[in-house]
């Protein structure tokens, strides 16, 4: 049960720890739903069987309760067990969000006096394990925004930067970052790396009215009161930003050990845009269709149409943009794509000799198809065909990569979950560059000379040994 479980808040760098007093029947179903909580507990041997933290001994015990970490604790739950532990948590902790259970208690008589130093109490005549999920729900999301707030208004100019050839879901984040700053009186400028090959994406960054600034080499980011990354983290993404340690970092990817001012990293958050609707929500900003398209467009394209799972976040993200974005909008936009095939441009023309490149160099080794596109002019050409190919080939692991410049640009795709293809690209090529991603899609990028002569060869052995062909 608690493997399945999968919190969209878990991996939340921002919120502290949480604590659980008393346990019983309603506790063990509260730790179904948010295995988080270091339960303290008399009879806590039978919970250490089920994997679950925990203390064993009187909660109203002060010891006890610094052994369960109640002074660093962002949350607690009182359950069943008296009011001289409320006492003894606030003595420890004045902070911390505090949900009492009230047993024998009727929802509509208020919160009595006795419980006056806790934050919520709940009734016992509600649907407790639902309305104590709900009440930390609420007092996370007020915590982020208050974080993100106090970061924000701690400067007057942002610099927003993206990652190297941004997508939907980054430039649509982007822009949300800069409304929602915008608010606070801080004005943003947003950077990219590399560049913005997909037709889609360059009709979305139209249609957005936004001037994005492709800086040559990294410019001086010092002149900003503040710098964000979105839809990236710390380092791995950027060519523009390398020595820049962000203030700010929302994202949804694997996040390498990172303290920035103000950290949102949900890996099991379909897109980044989904994490920014609800701070646009919670900022009270206005979404017009276009930018509620770009949202939509971005968690679309991230989730490749909902194919690569859906969270709970993304679910509410959804719901809040659903009677403001522009269907018609959204296909025009789709549409873009295929003017490439009809060869619309010279650029759009390189797409299809790539994709072609990809079909004809397939290679099945084992479960996993490889192809060398050879030399191409966009990254995201290498992306395109990987995509294409996963859905042609009967393998679990597609693998393209292709040469810019002097580095290889390495896309992988998967239907295996359970493969982590962006862990893998992080394994197999661990000390030689960029690389990482999702359970289902992710890339790499290496410098040429880091690898052997046959660069490809090398590149089909890195994999496959990590997977365990060779
Ligand atoms: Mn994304």
């Amino acid at each position: 049960m608690r493997k399945s479980y999968k919190s969209p808040y878990l991996k939340t760098l921002v919120i502290p720890d949480y604590v659980m007093l008393g346990c019983g029947t309603i506790g063990c179903q509260l730790l179904e739903r948010e295995p988080r909580f270091t339960v303290v507990d008399v009879e806590g041997e039978t919970l250490t069987e089920k994997g679950i933290t925990v203390v064993t001994g009187d909660p109203a015990d002060s010891d006890v309760l610094r052994m369960a970490g109640i002074e660093k604790a962002g949350v607690v739950v009182i359950l069943d067990v008296g009011l001289t532990v409320l006492d003894r948590v606030r003595e420890l902790n004045s902070e911390a969000f505090v949900i009492v259970v009230e047993k024998g208690k009727s929802g509509s008589e208020g919160k009595s006096e006795k419980y006056q130093k806790a934050d919520v109490v709940v009734p016992s005549d509600t649907c407790i394990v639902d309305e104590c999920l709900h009440q930390i729900q609420h007092y996370e999301k007020m915590k982020r925004k208050e974080d993100l707030e106090r970061v924000l208004t701690s400067g007057k100019k942002m610099a927003i930067i993206m990652h190297d050839n941004p997508d939907p879901d980054c430039i649509s984040s982007a822009l949300s970052l800069k409304l929602i700053a915008e608010t606070m009186g801080v004005s943003s400028e947003l950077f990219y790396g590399g560049q913005i090959g997909y037709a889609e994406n360059k009709v979305l960054v139209e249609i957005l009215k936004l001037e994005l600034i492709s800086p040559e080499g990294e410019p001086d980011f010092s002149q900003y009161d503040l710098t964000a990354f979105v839809d990236h983290s710390p380092w791995d993404y950027t060519s523009i930003a390398k020595e820049v340690n962000p203030d700010i970092v929302i994202d949804h990817h694997i996040l390498p050990e990172y303290k920035g001012r103000f950290v949102d990293v949900r890996e099991d958050a379909g897109s980044t845009s989904t994490i920014l609707v609800e701070y646009l929500q919670l900022f009270g900003v206005d979404v017009d269709s276009k930018l509620a398209t770009g949202l939509f467009y971005g968690l679309l394209v991230d989730t490749d149409s909902f194919r690569r799972g859906i969270s709970e976040g993304d679910i509410e993200a959804l719901r809040s943009l659903k009677g403001r974005m522009d269907t018609e909008l959204l296909s025009w936009i789709e549409r873009a794509g295929l003017s490439r095939v009809v060869g619309r441009s010279r650029e759009d023309a390189d797409f299809l000799d790539v994709l072609g490149e990809a079909v004809k160099n397939v290679q099945v080794k084992g479960n996993v198809a490889f192809s060398c596109v050879g030399k191409v002019k966009y990254r995201d050409a290498v992306s395109n065909s990987a995509d294409f190919l996963l859905k042609m080939e009967k393998v679990d692991v597609v693998v393209v990569y292709g040469v810019i410049k002097d580095s290889v640009h390495i896309s992988a795709r998967s239907w295996d979950e359970e493969l982590h293809v962006g862990k893998l690209l992080r394994e197999a090529f661990r000390g030689l560059g960029k690389a990482g991603g999702h359970p289902l899609s992710g890339g790499a990028t290496i410098l040429l000379e880091k690898l052997q002569g046959n660069y490809g060869e090398e590149i089909v052995e890195r994999i496959l040994q990590v997977i365990g062909y060779s």
